[in-house]
């Protein structure tokens, strides 16, 4: 039988179905069925054969609602909305991605998200598996042994159901998982002969209470009575900001327990806004490299506590090089349970003398329950960041700031992406929605489908979502764009076009430094230019309202007043900015010196 639940609205008037069929007569009802029973709202995909028996079970079975589809124009991006969509709402949707060819496309993207442990569900699909059934030539190249080989190292569970009774366990468990903290993207691989298969007997499809996802898992009791014991006679204590959830909830008692510490907060630009970062107690900005006041914070330390920390080896490394460390180090995360060896994304590892061994926002919530009201005066002194020497006639990113800030006025934003010189100083993080943090991965090109998920998510709330992207990132999935025009997204992207790959340029300029050479032909093979793209046009061409390029300071305010009240409007908007390229430089000097000390 058919679910019946009240039918949610879907984004685009235009996909509308006409003649339904509500019977579930083949294979790929079933898994269509399922998806609506999970509630899930949105599958962005691109198409093709291999799940064509899934696509008209959603257009023709589902009514293309409930999930409604998000068609993209590359796979890549259609995994980087789900991405973005993810991180806003710390909820899966899901994805379908065709046979191998799409996986491979979606691949990377796969590893943002697995690297920045957000949840989703890809459906993938293959085959025929059985022989007799493949049409010649095309459906062998697009069979694979063993599909989910290509991404098995990098999601946290993958299947390939052999029937289509098999279907709803399949992708009942693969929802559990990836909905299960830690999280992780999924992938269920759907073979293209039990997508088709007509139904000669009726399919069961439980309920899915029974097997939804486990409550986040907390930390075992003597763990925690130690923490707290090493906590509550802290002198000096520090905590590192990492991994959390993004409620409002979980901000506040973040900052009650820093506050009854009177620690120093150290937070950090990977995992977005965790606590205030003008909070009285908050060193410095967020960092992706410890700056000045956080490795001063955590060399005074007594007690060291991380909070979902990404790469606590790593600052402790910064902080301390190899000499011993004197503070007690406290790590409360789970991320442990991800580690696979493939990839070294679980980072150096840290020193840790109490192991919190569960969720950090459940840590926090716990310690806070059995840690007295101590409070002390505040420690951290915000740094400083160099003096602005902008130039009239070049715009950075503070110019950039100030003009969207005065555009925007009161409203919230949720920026979906920051560059690295952006002066978070000027427009500090006070929600847990201001800043969604980085890709994960590394892998450039996620950036506009990132933003356009997160927008995705946030369409109905009051907030605005702005991604501020390298010109490099964005010319990367340019192609992202229209899938905003199409389902009218409300997303502001603004470009920050230094003309170049900037961050590498200076990786050149270290080797070269180091290696005694010439400096001054770091930009070759790294500028973006002669021809600049005309990322506005480019913008336009895909449906967009396309701004720029801007190359003066006095265009700025204009522009983005524009970009705001477009957006405000409902439509997306991209603003190119021509922004002076050795802006921020002193935050990237780092790169170059360890280039030059390892001459790599
Ligand atoms: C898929 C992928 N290809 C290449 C790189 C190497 N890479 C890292 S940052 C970067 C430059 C990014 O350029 P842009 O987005 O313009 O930012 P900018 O450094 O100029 O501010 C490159 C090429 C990468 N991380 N991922
Ligand atoms: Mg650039």
């Amino acid at each position: 039988m058919a679910h019946t639940k009240a039918e949610p609205k879907r984004i685009s008037a235009l996909d509308e179905p006409r003649e339904v069929d509500a019977r579930i007569a083949w294979g790929s009802d079933v898994a269509a069925q399922v998806l609506r029973r999970l509630d899930i709202p949105y599958i962005a995909l691109n198409p093709g054969a291999s799940y064509r028996g899934l696509h008209d079970s959603l257009v023709n079975h589902l009514g293309n609602r409930a999930p409604e589809m998000i068609m993209c124009l590359h796979e890549e991006q259609a995994v980087a909305i789900a991405h973005g969509y993810a991180k806003a709402t710390g909820k899966p949707m899901a994805v379908a991605l065709h046979s191998n060819v799409g996986l491979m496309h979606g691949s990377m993207a796969i590893y943002n998200a697995w690297c920045d442990r957000q949840p989703m569900l890809i459906l993938g699909a293959t085959g025929p598996v059985d022989a007799r059934l493949r049409r010649p030539w095309i459906d062998w190249i697009h069979t694979s042994q063993d599909q989910g080989a290509l991404v098995r190292n990098f999601v946290k569970w993958d299947d390939q159901p052999g029937s289509v009774a098999a279907l709803p366990e399949s992708i009942y468990r693969a929802w559990q998982q990836t909905a299960t903290p830690p999280h992780g993207p999924v992938y269920v691989c759907l073979d293209a002969a039990i997508q088709e298969q007509a139904l000669t007997e009726e399919v069961s499809i439980p309920d899915p209470a029974r097997f939804g996802p486990a409550p986040a898992s907390r930390p075992a009791a003597e763990a925690l009575r130690r923490a707290a014991a090493a906590l509550a006679t802290a002198e000096r204590p520090v905590i590192l900001f990492g991994r959390g959830r993004r409620t409002q909830e979980d901000w506040d008692r973040r900052v009650a327990l820093a506050e009854r510490l009177g620690a120093t907060m150290l937070s950090d630009l990977k995992v977005g806004s965790m606590v205030p970062t003008d909070h009285p107690l908050h060193a410095g900005e967020p960092f992706n490299q410890l700056h000045a006041a956080a490795k001063a914070a955590l060399k005074e330390a007594d007690v060291i506590l991380s909070i979902g920390w990404i790469d606590l080896g790593g600052a402790l490394r910064q902080a301390f090089g190899r000499d011993r460390i004197p503070a007690t180090v406290i790590h409360a995360g789970d991320d442990i349970h991800l580690h696979n060896g493939w990839g070294k994304e679980h980072m150096e590892l840290p020193p840790i003398d109490v192991h919190l061994l569960g969720d950090p926002d459940a840590a926090v919530a716990e310690l806070l329950e059995s840690l007295p009201a101590r409070p002390r005066s505040a420690a951290a002194v915000a740094a400083e960041g160099p003096a602005e020497q902008a130039a009239a006639d070049s715009i950075n990113l503070r110019m950039v700031a100030r003009a969207l800030a005065a555009a925007v006025g009161n409203q919230p934003v949720t920026f979906s992406g920051l560059p690295r010189a952006w002066p978070i100083a000027l427009w500090p993080h006070r929600h847990p929605l201001d800043y969604l943090g980085k890709d994960g991965g590394g892998g450039l090109g996620s950036g506009p489908g990132i933003a356009i998920g997160a927008a995705l998510a946030l369409k109905d709330s009051d907030r605005l979502t702005i991604g501020i992207l390298g010109d490099g990132d964005c010319l990367m999935s340019m192609n992202a764009l229209w899938t905003a025009a199409r389902y009218r997204i409300p997303v502001l992207l603004i470009v920050a076009n230094n003309r170049s790959y900037y961050n590498d340029e200076l990786h050149q300029e270290g080797v070269a430094r180091g290696r005694g050479r010439n400096t001054a032909n770091r930009w070759i093979g790294q500028s973006i230019d002669h021809p600049a793209p005309d990322i506005a046009k480019l913008a336009q061409a895909q449906g967009l309202t396309g701004i720029g390029p801007v190359r003066r300071v006095d265009e700025l305010s204009e522009a983005m007043r524009r970009g705001v009240e477009c957006v405000r409007a409902g439509n997306p908007c991209l603003i190119d900015v021509h922004i002076d390229p050795g802006h921020g430089r002193h935050l990237r000097e780092s790169m170059a010196e360890r280039s030059m000390a390892k001459g790599a």
